[in-house]
């Protein structure tokens, strides 16, 4: 049996999978059975607890409704599960999120909102992208498209993934150059998943390779960035900006500190939707498949974590 667990959003899936053709997925509600939650064979879920995992000795398949499988950090999975993730579909939205907080900090929109607040005519000279060196961290198939998306724009593109990225126009950077790709960028992409080997991947050593009031931002995950170093380098002008688009706690407490830190422009992880809507041609492509013992799309490698 194939199950679903999203909170809000399960019903809504039914309904869309049900447009699609596929019928009898069933709900994770307080009404399900323990004998049902030991028929679940494929589970489609976000944020799924280990309570509810481990009550699935059955379960073959785990379909992650959203790109990151992080919130199974930890969590222990039946013998023999594969995971799978969402391909291929957010890429478009993040390169948009990239380009928009780009042109806000070069063309420094805030000094014509705050200008207009107190109805002040404030000309000054604004910049622009074709004089930035730009680098995304994390060359996976978003940060390729992030890349691409500034290739028209910027003086230079860089990225950098485990092995060395092949993106046609944009320098590829690999673990062992990793010092070279921060060396002089004026904005960096942060697009990297969770993992052991990337929590705080972007620390004090590398803001400081960056040019002097240059811009951060982060579209991946919360802890894969440092942010008392980020909040060091906004004060020391290493950083004129930084744009965070996730945090390690989701949604960011209204107490904390980072609300008000100047520099920081705060967005509640807008930048990838994972929409029902756009995920369901894929998550429905994957039971048929499933179903049909046929290899799965977005297969994540255990050993990588993504
Ligand atoms: C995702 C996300 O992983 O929304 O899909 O961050």
């Amino acid at each position: 049996m194939i199950a679903i667990y999203h909170g809000q959003y399960a019903s809504r899936y039914q309904d869309l999978l049900q447009a699609e053709g596929i019928e009898g997925v069933k709900m994770l509600d307080e009404t399900v059975t323990a004998d049902e939650l030991h028929r679940v064979t494929g589970l489609l879920g976000w944020k799924v607890p280990q309570s509810v995992l481990a009550a699935m000795p059955n379960l073959r398949w785990v379909q992650s409704l959203g790109a990151g499988v992080d919130w199974l950090n930890g969590m222990a999975l039946p013998p023999y599960t594969t995971l799978t993730r969402v391909v291929d579909l957010f890429g478009t939205d993040m390169a948009e999120y990239a380009l928009l907080a780009s042109l806000m900090w070069v063309k420094n929109v805030q000094r014509w909102q705050r200008a207009q607040v107190s109805h002040r005519w404030d000309p000054f000279v604004v910049g622009s992208l074709s004089t930035q060196r730009v680098g995304v961290v994390g060359a996976g198939s978003i940060g390729r498209e992030i890349a691409r998306a500034f290739l028209p724009w910027a003086q230079e593109v860089r990225a950098l993934g485990r092995t060395l990225p092949q993106i046609e126009g944009v320098q590829g950077f690999d673990a062992e150059t990793t010092m070279e790709f921060f060396k002089g960028l004026n904005i960096v992409i942060v697009v990297l998943p969770l993992t052991p080997e990337t929590t705080n991947f972007v620390g004090r050593g590398r803001l400081e390779q960056m040019a002097l009031g240059s811009l951060l931002i982060n579209v991946g995950r919360g802890p894969v960035v440092d942010l008392d170093a980020v909040v060091d380098a906004l004060k020391s002008g290493r950083l004129d900006q930084a744009v965070l688009d996730v945090f390690p706690t989701e949604p960011l407490p209204s107490s904390s500190y980072l609300w008000d830190v100047p520099g920081l422009v705060i967005s509640p992880h807008v930048s990838g939707p994972s929409r029902p809507e756009r995920v369901v041609k894929l998550v429905a492509r994957n039971i048929q498949r499933f179903q049909a013992g046929q290899p799965l799309e977005g297969v994540v490698n255990w050993q990588r974590g993504y």
